[in-house]
């Protein structure tokens, strides 16, 4: 009896957790109109179901870009690194800027976690590896190819807002972590306390989506300029004159123009907070 009972209540939990992720999934998609948010669905899943949680490549989410792809929206486009709550708290009330998280891909998966599973064509939310428990796994893949997509459109004049609360603003070095051993998946992950997640989050936070896969697909021929806005709250470590910014603009290609501006934090939020501001005169 107390096997079935587990077993019912695994299999109702299971169910729950897919029928949930999947609503929110669909409910954030229809927020944008004229999507065939199902199809949309499909090619998200193909990606990662019935797969080992370790062995999806970034490739695999190639399908979900053809059924959503990324319009440009030149002059428009906002990058960031190390700054999520600063950049999304100011674009969510102002249009002048589009993050990747305000696109349909970005929005209706940001901080969500999901995998599959071998043998099984569920979608699951618990139980997943870790950012970096393992190189390969589905939501770790899906940022880094969406990124890609989103650099590839880039056009215009960029904007990219980095921190000036780190050592080093622009960091491509990607330091492996220790759990992070070849495709397997290391220290197994569904037993590891939360603490221990995040201290293996900490020592792999070098994977650097904007420095090592969107500066580096950024064009000459769509891009005009690059414009960094270094966010400095107070103590600031670094600022425009930071040494790993003139890597930044060695790693550049050719043609696109690059500037940088010193902006305290609180001047971005008075600026998503007033609206009369102009966009051009936030900083
Ligand atoms: P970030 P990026 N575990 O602030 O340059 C879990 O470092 O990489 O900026 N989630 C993680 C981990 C981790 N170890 N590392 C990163 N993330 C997730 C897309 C997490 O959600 C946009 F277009 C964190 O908030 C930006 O221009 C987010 O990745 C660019 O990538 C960003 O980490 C920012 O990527």
């Amino acid at each position: 009896i107390v096997i079935v009972i587990i077993a019912v209540v695994l299999g109702l939990t299971l169910r729950q957790n897919k029928s949930e992720f999947k609503s929110t999934f669909l409910s954030r998609c229809e927020k944008f109109n004229q999507t065939d948010c199902q199809k949309v669905w499909d090619a998200f899943e193909q990606a990662y179901v019935n797969k080992d949680p370790c062995k999806v490549a970034v490739e695999a989410y190639d399908p979900l870009i053809v059924a959503a792809p990324f319009k440009p929206q030149c002059n428009r486009m906002m990058f960031w690194s190390k700054t999520k709550d600063v950049v999304h708290g100011f674009t969510e009330k102002r249009d002048c800027f589009v993050t990747l998280e305000d696109t349909l891909l970005g929005s209706v998966l940001d901080g969500l976690t999901w995998c599959g599973k071998e043998g099984s064509k569920g979608t699951f939310t618990t139980g997943c590896p870790g950012w970096s428990e393992c190189e390969n796994n589905p939501v770790r893949s899906f940022w880094r190819r969406i990124s890609a997509a989103f650099a590839d459109v880039a056009c215009g004049d960029v904007t990219a807002m980095l921190s000036g609360s780190i050592d080093t603003p622009f960091n491509p070095t990607r330091k492996k972590a220790p759990a992070e051993s070849g495709s397997g998946r290391g220290i197994c992950c569904n037993r590891l306390e939360d603490s221990t997640k995040d201290m293996l989050w900490k020592t792999a936070r070098d994977n650097n989506i904007f420095a090592s896969i969107e500066v580096v697909r950024f064009q000459a021929s769509r891009i005009k300029s690059l414009n960094v806005v270094m966010v400095l709250q107070q103590n600031a470590k670094s600022n425009c004159t930071d040494p790993s910014l003139k890597n930044l603009r060695q790693t550049l290609d050719t043609g696109i123009t690059y500037s940088c501006k010193d902006v305290p934090e609180s001047r971005i939020q008075e600026c998503g907070a007033k609206p009369e501001i102009a966009c051009g005169a936030c900083w």
